[in-house]
């Protein structure tokens, strides 16, 4: 039988011997057989393109991990569930003082929102636990920080306190995000943890460089940050550790109460209150007012909160509009609508000018004091 392009009948199974047959298709009406071998070829070259360059694109996050859950090596001969698949999870013998029911940890302070997410107080966990968790799982952390201009002088002491108290004994990548990477001095540090430097244009305007952060922690995130660590923690960098942070504060994705605002009314938080900002939000709505210097979560998560206030971000630049606190107003629209699957007390993010409150056991991340003159005023910059 004699098949040709035109031939309605073919079979896909039949293809090759259409190829073959083609060649010799003289007296083919319709399709000339050289014709129908070229354009034959041409199709193969495309198909061949476009499955390298899909195999090759940048990571597509929406389904990409469940793709990679699904790259495990498995049984073919037969249909495994993936629950077969699960490794043994298993905390060895530890002695510790056991839960009590009529005994909260703390009465004084939220301990859980209303969409059942902890807030992360001194003595509501057990570091013990929660590092033989962490540990099983062998996880990293990436924190990312920007020290841009001047602000590299704060970097010495970020690195060192952090060095004392963020994540002890886990795996750590310091991500610096910089345009001055001369300033930045070397650290020697110990085996699991190290220090990259990322190179980044600058931005002339202030608001632009704390903006501009939602932007480039996504873009790496989605070169290169998924392949390296497990979480990201992202903070201000005029900051110094001075208490413990560790494994209790990692989750999906987390956010952290602005030390200005954990008591005040819905009314007072500083949200954007103009509807003509996509950052808006009523005045009766809102949870907590969370600070634009701390928050995280799985690289993924990290991944769709920083797309979507960057865009959010542009589409208020294209109407003219910027959000009365820049990237912080995006990202209280995000988490309104978004929930967070942990929250961080305001021990995480604390600035000493607020005074030390009764309920506040621990400082563990405190504003460094700016000379707001010699560090920001334009003609130091
Ligand atoms: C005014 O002139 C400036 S400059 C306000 C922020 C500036 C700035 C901020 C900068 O020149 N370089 C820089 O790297 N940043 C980053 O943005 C840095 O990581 C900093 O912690 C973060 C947020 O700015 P901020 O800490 O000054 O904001 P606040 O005072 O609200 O914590
Ligand atoms: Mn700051």
């Amino acid at each position: 039988m004699l098949l040709n392009k035109c031939s309605s009948t073919r079979e896909p199974m039949e293809t090759s011997a259409w190829v073959l047959t083609s060649l010799d298709s003289r007296t083919d009406k319709n399709c000339n057989g050289k014709k129908c071998l070229l354009s034959m070829l041409f199709i193969n070259a495309v198909f061949i393109i476009v499955f390298f360059w899909y195999e090759n694109k940048p990571i597509r996050w929406h389904y990409e991990s469940r793709l990679r859950c699904r790259q495990e090596p498995r049984n073919t001969t037969e249909d495994i569930s993936p629950l077969n698949l699960s490794t043994e999870v298993a905390i060895g013998r530890m002695l510790y003082d056991k839960p009590q029911i009529f005994k909260p940890p703390r009465s004084d302070v939220l301990m859980v929102t209303p969409w059942l997410a902890p807030i992360i107080w001194n003595g509501s966990y057990n570091i013990d636990i929660l590092n033989a968790q962490f540990h099983q799982r062998n996880v990293r952390v990436g924190i990312t920080v920007f020290a841009m201009k001047k602000y590299t002088v704060f970097i010495k002491t970020f690195i060192e306190t952090a060095e004392q108290f963020f994540m002890v004994g886990h795996k750590v990548n310091y991500y610096v995000f910089t345009d001055r990477a001369d300033d930045i001095s070397n650290f020697t540090l110990p085996e699991g943890r190290q220090l990259v430097i990322l190179e980044v244009p600058s931005y002339k305007q202030w608001q632009e460089v704390s903006m501009r952060r939602m932007e480039m922690i996504r873009d790496k995130a989605n070169q290169r940050f998924y392949k390296e660590v497990d979480y990201l923690v992202c903070v201000d960098v005029d900051m110094r550790f001075s208490d413990f942070v560790g494994v209790e504060i990692l989750s999906d994705v987390f956010g952290t109460i602005h030390p200005g605002f954990y008591n005040a009314q819905r009314g007072s938080f500083t949200y954007e209150r103009r509807q003509k900002s996509t950052a808006y939000i009523p005045t009766d709505e809102g949870d907590f007012y969370y600070a634009g210097g701390y928050f995280g979560g799985t690289v993924e998560e990290v991944y769709k909160l920083t797309n979507f206030c960057h865009k959010a971000i542009m589409t208020d630049k294209h109407n003219s509009i910027e959000a009365i606190w820049h990237d912080e107003s995006h990202l209280n629209k995000y988490f309104l609508y978004h929930k967070p699957t942990r929250i961080l007390s305001p021990e995480y993010l604390w600035d000493n000018n607020f005074g030390v409150p009764q309920f506040l056991k621990r400082r563990r991340f405190v504003a460094v004091p700016k000379n707001h003159n010699e560090i920001r005023n334009k003609r130091a910059l």
